[in-house]
């Protein structure tokens, strides 16, 4: 009797999955900073979907990207181990070979071993093939596709290096054999003019002494050279548009079907170069125009959902990769249409930031009748995504697979407030947080890096900020507390040799 209950039991609660399994869209930012959103406290923008996804869904105020910067990001948020355990996961180039090993255990794959379809539309910035040099006219492998999404339409790298093309699942778009593609890191292949030597045909200028004068692409310097490939050539103003069709298309084509989406937006990252409809709807320039962009594509794809008939039985998850930056490399007026906008709100630094700027990012989660609405100053992680979603798929893992993600399914799902008790954050300098005590290691690298303005967080002394007095980051209480530096600082290292 006792077992045919505890059956009946299990049999239920395996029903409430069976029956729901969730679709799963993570859509991802670019450089969006924690004071971004009217939802975060933006007074000088208005970003009404995703001020409607906050009121539906949890509003997470200690939600966190591995790292400050994109690739170590997107790394964690794939594999679920810290980027820092591994060499080469800093910010890559465009020609960059693919950094996750094809036998690691991703968060698609993990869907994917669940039953669902997957599929990745937008920015990459994991490296392709298996070396640098590699043939862009030809099938290109491994890649997407290689480590998880059955379907993919991506950018090789960031909208501001080359090469400057989509590639649907191993192939760059619009190929022409009379016209192949060259991409070089070191030196200048073709004829195509370059930012450095014919300034005057750019229609944005780089800022001074910060690069991207390198191949001009519809004339916007860029970082790398390529030549060739003039029809594969994106136009700037159309690529989000793209990256929302083709996302509409997945939603659409696996409509009948658990489907998990990771929709990996390029705004409001540098070049920003708005479709026409948002060029000034902001009153802060082409930062805040992208702003406007993106929070729009959220709401189409909320529309697209709705349309399937998908909405209630979606998991929406909306974060972003790393801080924000005003000055990335371009005169776009992100600096000079400031307007008082605080593109991280109260937090210290930004991108690049070992400070909370860097990673402590905007995130949204909804699942209508699962989620219930609120706000929640749980820890958690994008590394944390895959042991999640591990529990919620009933998808065992190995003990190699993810190794620094924990299971939050629950904080996520707004079950409990309790998130992770401990988290190493990456900027230049590592940190660890624990019970909102934050230690930063001592890092020689400069405090202030002048061409972004942004802190780096860097110091030669520790530093230690107790986050919950204190979550600007003002008071450096490590000289008050030398017991909690050495506790964190032990902590930290014993993380680190693991
Ligand atoms: C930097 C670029 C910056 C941006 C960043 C990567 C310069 C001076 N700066 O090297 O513009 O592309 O890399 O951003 O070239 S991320 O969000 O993909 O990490
Ligand atoms: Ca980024």
């Amino acid at each position: 009797m006792r077992k045919l209950l505890l059956f009946l039991m299990l049999g239920i609660t395996h029903w409430g999955y069976a029956q729901k399994t969730p679709n799963v869209v993570l859509i991802y930012a670019d450089d969006l900073g924690y004071g971004d959103l009217g939802c975060y406290g933006a007074t000088k923008i208005s970003t009404p979907n995703l001020e409607k996804l906050a009121k539906e869904g949890i509003r997470f105020t200690n939600g966190h990207s591995s790292s400050a910067t994109c690739t170590p990001s997107r790394y964690a948020l794939m594999t679920g181990e810290y980027p820092w355990r591994k060499q080469g996961t800093g910010v890559l180039p465009g020609d960059a070979a693919l950094i996750i090993p094809t036998n690691r255990l991703t968060l698609p794959a993990l869907f994917r071993k669940a039953g669902y379809r997957t599929g990745m539309v937008g920015k990459w910035h994991l490296g392709l093939g298996g070396a640098v040099e590699k043939n862009w006219n030809e099938d290109i492998k491994p890649g997407p596709n290689e480590t998880g999404f059955d379907y993919s339409f991506i950018f090789p790298a960031t909208a501001d290096r080359v090469p400057t093309v989509f590639m649907e699942n191993h192939r760059v778009l619009g190929l022409d054999a009379a016209d192949p593609i060259v991409v070089d890191y070191n030196k200048k292949v073709g004829n195509d003019p370059t930012g450095k030597d014919n300034p005057e045909l750019l229609k944005m200028k780089a800022s001074p002494n910060h690069g991207h004068n390198q191949t001009i692409v519809n004339g916007i310097g860029r970082i790398g050279y390529m030549s060739g490939g003039t029809k594969a050539r994106w136009t700037d103003e159309e690529v989000p548009l793209t990256f929302l069709q083709k996302a509409k298309d997945f939603i659409q084509t696996n409509q009948k079907r658990p489907f998990f989406l990771f929709y990996s937006l390029t705004e409001p990252h540098v070049p920003r170069m708005p479709s026409t409809i948002f060029k000034g709807k902001s009153s802060l320039g082409y930062r805040g125009d992208v702003i406007l962009q993106l929070d729009w594509a959220v709401g189409e794809i909320r529309k697209e959902l709705e349309l399937r008939g998908l909405s209630k039985n979606t998991i929406l998850i909306f974060t972003s990769d790393n801080g924000p930056v005003l000055d990335d490399g371009y005169e776009d007026e992100a600096v000079t249409k400031q307007n008082g906008h605080l593109p991280a709100g109260p937090l210290r630094g930004g991108k690049y930031s070992a400070y909370e700027g860097g990673t402590r990012v905007p995130w949204l989660m909804s699942w209508p009748g699962r989620i219930k609405p609120g706000v929640s100053d749980a820890l958690i992680c994008q590394i944390d995504l895959i042991a999640s979603f591990a529990d919620l798929l009933r998808q065992p893992l190995a003990a190699t697979d993810a190794p620094d993600s924990y299971n939050l399914m629950n904080a996520l799902l707004g079950k409990t407030k309790q998130g992770r008790q401990v988290l190493v954050q990456q900027g230049g300098a590592l940190s660890l947080v624990k019970n909102n005590w934050k230690y930063i290691a001592p890092n020689k690298d400069i405090p202030f890096n002048k061409l972004t303005g942004i802190e780096t967080g860097n110091a030669e002394a520790p530093q230690l900020y107790n986050l919950s007095t204190d979550i600007s980051e003002k008071n450096n209480l490590a000289e008050k507390h030398p017991e909690k530096v050495k506790e964190l600082s032990g902590l930290l290292q014993q993380i680190k040799t693991e």
